[in-house]
């Protein structure tokens, strides 16, 4: 009979299995809470909150994107860019720590999408629900209907984005010419960001994971198309075994590699979470270099014992963490240097 010890030899597993093993015994940081970009900073305190006064991680996870969805944002919330045609569509999931899911997509003149689709995820056998359904739902359960304008910001990078009227998703490289800030992330020459996704995993007081990812999604993207970030296994992925993971970028790389699904069964494996993310970050790579460097795309990681991680195609890119009394804004690791 293969011994467990034989089989990781023989699958040259067993030095991550240790390592895993190692990990497991460690104590476990808790609660937790980490959130993509240096606009993560205020939603993770927002969610810590709650976390600290024995909230479950769903509730800080769904008040943290709350939070960013209610504030003018480049791309998060009705303040968002639209896509090409001037409409501003948006984005979102949530998973709590049974791997229950909900999530909405092209969802128009909703104020908090997040909401949506935790109602989506509670109150019906559906997991999503898209464009004009998701909007009834929302009317339907007593959500407001928005005013269609645009933010002050959005309007006027559409009216710039309009004279060119080229679709072409450079999003979230890092601005060499850019001197300000901690990290020189990605912004636009007169300071406004061109990045920022939301998402956000955290580990409640009681040892259980939940995640949340809300966006406008990729600014003057064509009317109807759908990234990442609502589908789930792509833009996000729970698993209370395992641990908690979301991304930021270019969806279409992240949703050709299942991408958050992919960093969670690697941190199954017994990678750690930056291993798990670099690991998902290099399949994307040898999908097709090319196009790898040009984009962005970063993954965050939480695992079980509040061990974090992340990792990134390019420089820029950043995650928030907050846990005891500190939130702390971590430089992620890249790909290309
Ligand atoms: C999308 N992943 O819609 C999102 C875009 C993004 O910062 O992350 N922007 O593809």
């Amino acid at each position: 009979m293969t011994t467990r010890r034989k089989f990781l030899q023989l699958t040259g597993l067993a030095a991550v299995s240790s390592a895993y093993t190692n990990a497991q015994s460690n104590s476990v940081t808790k609660p937790i809470v980490i959130a993509t970009w240096d606009s993560g900073v205020d939603v993770a305190k927002t969610a810590f909150n709650i976390l600290k006064s024995k909230g479950t991680a769903l509730d800080a996870v769904e008040s943290g994107a709350i939070f960013i969805e209610n504030k003018i944002d480049c791309c998060v919330g009705l303040g968002g860019n639209p896509d090409r045609d001037g409409v501003v569509s948006l984005d979102a999931s949530i998973m709590d720590y049974k791997s229950n899911a909900g999530s909405v997509a092209g969802l128009e003149q909703i104020k908090n999408p997040i909401s949506i689709a935790r109602k989506i995820m509670e109150t019906t056998p559906h997991v999503m629900l898209v464009g004009e359904g998701a909007k009834q739902f929302a009317l339907q359960n007593g959500y407001m209907l928005e005013e269609k304008k645009l933010s002050e910001d959005a309007e006027k990078t559409y009216k710039e984005w309009l004279l060119k009227n080229e679709y072409k998703p450079e999003i979230n490289i890092e601005n060499k010419k850019q001197s300000g800030g901690p990290f020189a992330p990605n912004y636009l020459d007169d300071g406004r960001p061109n990045h920022d996704t939301m998402g956000l995993v955290a580990l409640d007081k009681m040892g259980n994971l939940a995640g949340a990812c809300t966006t406008s999604g990729m600014a003057f993207k064509l009317h109807g198309r759908v990234g990442d970030s609502p589908i789930i296994g792509a833009g996000l992925y729970v698993d209370n075994e395992v641990g908690a993971v979301t991304s930021s970028g270019v969806g279409e790389e992240v949703i050709k590699i299942c991408g958050s699904f992919l960093v969670t069964e690697f941190m199954r494996q017994g990678y750690s979470p930056k291993m798990a993310c670099k690991k998902a970050v290099e399949r994307i790579v040898k999908r097709d270099t090319k196009k790898a460097k040009e984009i962005q795309v970063g993954f965050i990681a939480l695992n079980k014992n509040g061990e974090h991680g992340s990792y990134a195609l390019q420089k820029g890119f950043m995650y928030a963490v907050h846990s005891n009394n500190e939130v702390k804004l971590i430089k992620s690791d890249a790909h290309f240097k």
